[in-house]
């Protein structure tokens, strides 16, 4: 059998595996020391170890990797961990448990690794259908085997209001009371919010929310019918329908703008970290002078609360300041503002639909999800090049990567599992991994290996006829 070493995903900047190879038994601790005491904890209480003053397994915040990188050495007796950052520590430890087989053997060698892009995220979508907190925590947990360090939360469509605003407190009652299906729907108080935040930070997940304005707000229309520019609410919208982009905040109306404000504020407020996503997507039944003047009002309002904006690609449209984040999401040079964007200094953030939407079918036959974009088996997702995929857009202009899981169809969390495994962590290895490593038939090899891992976490992953599952 190959050396687990050989099989990370996604795959190191450095790997030398040696012939050395560490047995954890239950006398096996991990030292523990001020500096690195967090991840130290996190480390053993994944690994089922104690820790101590002393121990086999040691970390230091001493290394020659770049900062977010880190350096993992096994021998016979002694696994060390090295990075200069606590985020470091805590990638070594996801490389860590990789390596570790069902009867605790870790293969020996030494790896060097830190990543390509600093975004690499996942984005799920809790307002089509509502996913609880134990839920969202599950999925951070699946996720950050595999170094992904951004989750952004579609908090908002028209389907679902599912984060409490305070000030606008019918939002959550009335416009979070349902999802598509009829069912129940449901949503987070600010103080659920709060410890999914708590829950991300101490995962090295930076949590992004997204309110969806101007469009995608059939939901709070609802709630507030004052917000329509004729004052009258929409019915519940409970179905996916044929066309999108049908709901608008009315842009004219001022009283619009103290919501937004408010709205804003609140979510600014909950999130330590430093970007507020305002949606901006399919604002079909926005008029085109409203939406600029309210996408402005917006990040005026973004950058008043200490945030820097994210906002779908559209948001171009509205010529924001460079500090604004485009994401992404058509098919190749399919609009000419991302390219003029990236050089005016714009970052950009990748999620080609045709690549990265992981509620697209992966084949005829797959049970649930669209297929706008085509279908995308596991090769589709990896076999491409965020540094050169758009014209005009060069390695140096892109923040990163994120592959979003719309939830139309998602109706139960092993729906997240079926859409989310195999593909994003062949969305990581883009995200991650230095493009000399891309290779196909090696990262399907590698990829083969983790099916077990999965199944032993419960992960109810689509077994794709490409991958050779061991
Ligand atoms: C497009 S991508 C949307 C979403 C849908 C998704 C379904 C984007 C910014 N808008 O509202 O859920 O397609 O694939």
């Amino acid at each position: 059998m190959t050396s687990r070493i050989t099989c990370v995903v996604p795959a190191p900047v450095e790997v030398h595996p040696s012939t050395d190879s560490f047995r954890i038994t239950e006398a096996t601790r991990v030292r523990i020391t001020d500096d690195t005491a967090t991840v130290g904890h996190y480390l053993a209480e994944t690994l089922g170890l104690t820790t101590g003053s002393t121990g086999e397994i040691t970390l230091s915040r001493q290394s020659t990797a770049p900062a977010d990188g880190y350096q993992l050495t096994v021998t016979n007796t002694a696994i060390t961990l090295r990075a200069n950052t606590e985020t470091g520590l805590f990638m070594a430890v996801q490389t860590l448990r990789q390596l570790v087989s069902d009867e605790g053997i870790v293969d020996g060698g030494e790896i060097l690794d830190y990543p390509r892009f600093a975004h690499r995220g996942a984005m799920l979508d809790v307002s089509r259908h509502f996913f609880t907190v134990d839920e969202v925590k599950r999925f951070i947990d699946q996720i950050v085997q595999y170094k992904i360090n951004v989750l952004h939360l579609h908090l908002t469509d028209d389907q679902g209001w599912r984060l409490e605003i305070t000030n606008w407190p019918k939002l959550t009652t009335i416009g979070g009371a349902t999802q598509v299906g009829g069912g129940p729907g449901g949503f987070y108080t600010q103080q659920e919010f709060r410890e999914l935040v708590a829950y991300a930070t101490s995962r090295h997940i930076t949590l992004i929310p997204e309110i969806d304005i101007p469009g995608h707000v059939n939901a709070a229309l609802v709630a507030y019918p004052e917000l329509t520019c004729d004052g009258v609410a929409p019915p519940l919208f409970t179905t996916t329908g044929t066309a999108t982009g049908f709901s608008s905040l009315c842009t004219d109306k001022e009283i619009t703008y103290q919501f937004i404000d408010d709205v804003l504020r609140e979510v600014a407020a909950l999130t330590p970290g430093p970007y507020l996503h305002i949606g901006t997507d399919e604002a079909h039944a926005t008029p085109e002078e409203g939406y600029a003047k309210f996408i402005r009002r917006a990040l005026d309002m973004v950058q008043r609360y200490g945030k820097q904006a994210i906002g779908w690609h559209e948001i171009l449209r509205a010529d924001p300041p460079t500090g604004t984040i485009p994401q992404f999401w058509s098919k190749a040079d399919d609009d000419p503002r991302v390219a003029e964007a990236a050089a005016r200094g714009h970052k950009i953030l990748l999620s080609p639909a045709n690549k990265v939407y992981l509620d697209m079918k992966y084949t005829p036959d797959s049970p649930i999800g669209y297929k706008w974009a085509g279908y995308l088996d596991v090769r589709d997702v990896y076999d491409w090049d965020p540094g050169t995929y758009l014209q005009g857009v060069p390695e140096e202009a892109v923040i990163g990567i994120e592959a979003p899981l719309w939830a139309e169809h998602l109706k139960h969390r092993g729906h997240i599992d079926f859409m989310a495994f195999p593909r994003l962590p062949a969305v990581a290895e883009l995200g991650w991994s230095p493009r000399e490593t891309h290779d196909w038939q090696d990262f399907r090899r590698r990829l083969a290996t983790h099916g077990p891992r999965w199944t032993a976490q419960g992960i109810e992953f689509y077994p794709s006829t490409q991958i050779p599952w061991a």
